[in-house]
């Protein structure tokens, strides 16, 4: 069987599987997406994640994933599970490809199965690497090599017919399948993304730095949220889609996700009961009320700094007793320590309170200066009353 047959074979078990998209590149090395992302690793926007400092070549050349790979095939799944219903409960905001499952888990069961499905179909046996959003390769500069769509400003991969809520997924294979052309469209005039961008993260057309991206800061940092940016976090404790739901191809085209894996009952849906999360004391209970979903990846005292920034913002008087509980119990500091930012900045009686007893008894230095501005911050307040 040819390459042209093998390819639309391909096409018909993709979709029947249910991926939106599908398409095939080579397995040559993606040049303009190595030198952009060494280009963004030099100016230190790749901030700490370990995983995207592996040098450039490592990054961009499925051969190093796959000595004999042949052919790169790229999928695209929409997640897009509708929008956030009004924030009336005070709940901390999750992105939207986050409502549901942990999609690695559940793509990468369709694909080993498509996998299975093509070697019966084709009568070949196949050497093939199956992943989403786990291995080092440039995802998205593979997809648009396979046509899948085109960058936007920013930085996410468009698809003219569904927009950008999708995940990409890919098959490295050592079969020869006729490749697609690649992707083509353009932002036009359009720079909505970057100027509603609330951290102004977007520094270029398809450039994010993500030491300021509110996705990088809730999920993937492992540290403060620096005092600088919690305001523009605001109720964001997941993720961050400002950047897509300003596109005009995601109001226009976004289609609802046919994978009842990513609807919002089957996991944290589009708000987390911000008091709720606050309680969560040990990593075991943290576990098992998120396992199987993409929250666990910040682990508990991620989420939880998360919260506490988003409860501060919201001034949820109500989650004042449980912020208490986690500036005087909790034991990672880097919890202890937002809590208090979000008590001064809620700064009712109770909080105040609850932090001048904290200056007495915190024995880690970073807490004490954020009980510190935190008090200052409510004095300030206060004389500026008086
Ligand atoms: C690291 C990472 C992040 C980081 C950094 C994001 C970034 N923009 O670099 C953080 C944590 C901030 C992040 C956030 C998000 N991520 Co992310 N992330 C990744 C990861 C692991 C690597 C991305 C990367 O290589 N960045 C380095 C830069 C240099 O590369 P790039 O952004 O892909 O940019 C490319 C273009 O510039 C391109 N390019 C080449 N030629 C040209 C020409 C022109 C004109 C332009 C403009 C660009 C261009 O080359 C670059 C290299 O491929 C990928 C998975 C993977 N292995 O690829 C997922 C991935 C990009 N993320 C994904 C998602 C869903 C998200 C979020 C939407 C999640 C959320 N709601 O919070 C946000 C979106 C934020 C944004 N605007 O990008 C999806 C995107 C799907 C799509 N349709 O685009 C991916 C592909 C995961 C997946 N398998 O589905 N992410
Ligand atoms: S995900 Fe949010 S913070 Fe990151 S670039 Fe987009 S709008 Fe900016
Ligand atoms: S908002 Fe406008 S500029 Fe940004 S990605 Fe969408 S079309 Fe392009």
């Amino acid at each position: 069987m040819g390459p042209r047959e093998a390819r639309r074979i391909l096409e018909e078990k993709a979709r029947e599987k249910g991926f939106d998209l599908v398409g095939v590149t080579g397995a040559e090395p993606l040049a303009e997406g190595g030198e952009r992302l060494k280009e963004w690793q030099e100016a230190g926007m790749a901030a700490d994640m370990g995983y995207m400092h592996r040098p450039a070549e490592l990054l961009s050349e499925p051969k190093r994933l796959q000595k004999s790979a042949r052919s790169v095939v790229s999928l695209g799944v929409s997640y897009y599970p509708g929008d956030h219903p009004e924030n009336d409960g005070g709940g901390g905001r999750v992105a939207r490809y986050a409502w549901g499952k942990d999609y690695h888990i559940v793509i990468k069961e369709r694909l080993r199965s498509l996998r299975a499905e093509l070697e019966e179909a084709l009568g070949v046996k196949i050497k093939a690497r199956a992943f989403t959003d786990a291995v080092p390769l440039l995802e998205r500069s593979a997809a648009q090599h396979a046509g899948l769509g085109f960058f936007g400003r920013n930085s996410c991969l468009i698809n003219g017919n569904i927009g950008s809520y999708f995940f990409i997924a890919d098959l490295i294979l050592d079969l020869e399948l006729e490749p697609d052309v690649h992707g083509t469209g353009t932002c036009g005039k359009c720079t909505r993304c970057m100027a509603s961008c609330p951290t102004g993260a977007i520094k270029a057309p398809g450039v994010v730095d993500a030491r300021l991206c509110i996705s990088y800061l809730t999920i993937e940092n492992k540290g403060e949220i620096p005092r600088e940016l919690r305001h523009a976090v605001n109720d964001w404790a997941f993720g961050c889609d400002v950047c897509q739901e300003v596109c005009p191809y995601n109001k226009r085209k976004a289609t609802m996700s046919r994978w009842p894996e990513f609807s919002a009952g089957t996991g944290a849906g589009p708000y987390l009961e911000i008091e709720e999360v606050l309680g969560i004391r040990t990593e075991q209970e943290f576990e098992k009320r998120f396992e199987g979903t993409p929250l666990t990846r910040p682990g508990r005292a991620g989420l939880l700094r998360n919260c506490c920034v988003a409860a501060g913002n919201l001034r949820l008087v109500d989650a004042v007793p449980t912020l208490v509980g986690c500036l005087h119990e909790d034991e990672s500091p880097l919890v202890r320590g937002h809590a208090a930012w979000a008590l001064g900045e809620i700064g009712d009686a109770e909080s105040a309170t609850a932090l001048r007893e904290a200056l007495e008894r915190e024995p880690d230095e970073g807490c004490l200066v954020e009980i510190e501005a935190a008090l200052e911050g409510l004095q300030g307040r206060s004389d500026g009353l008086e």
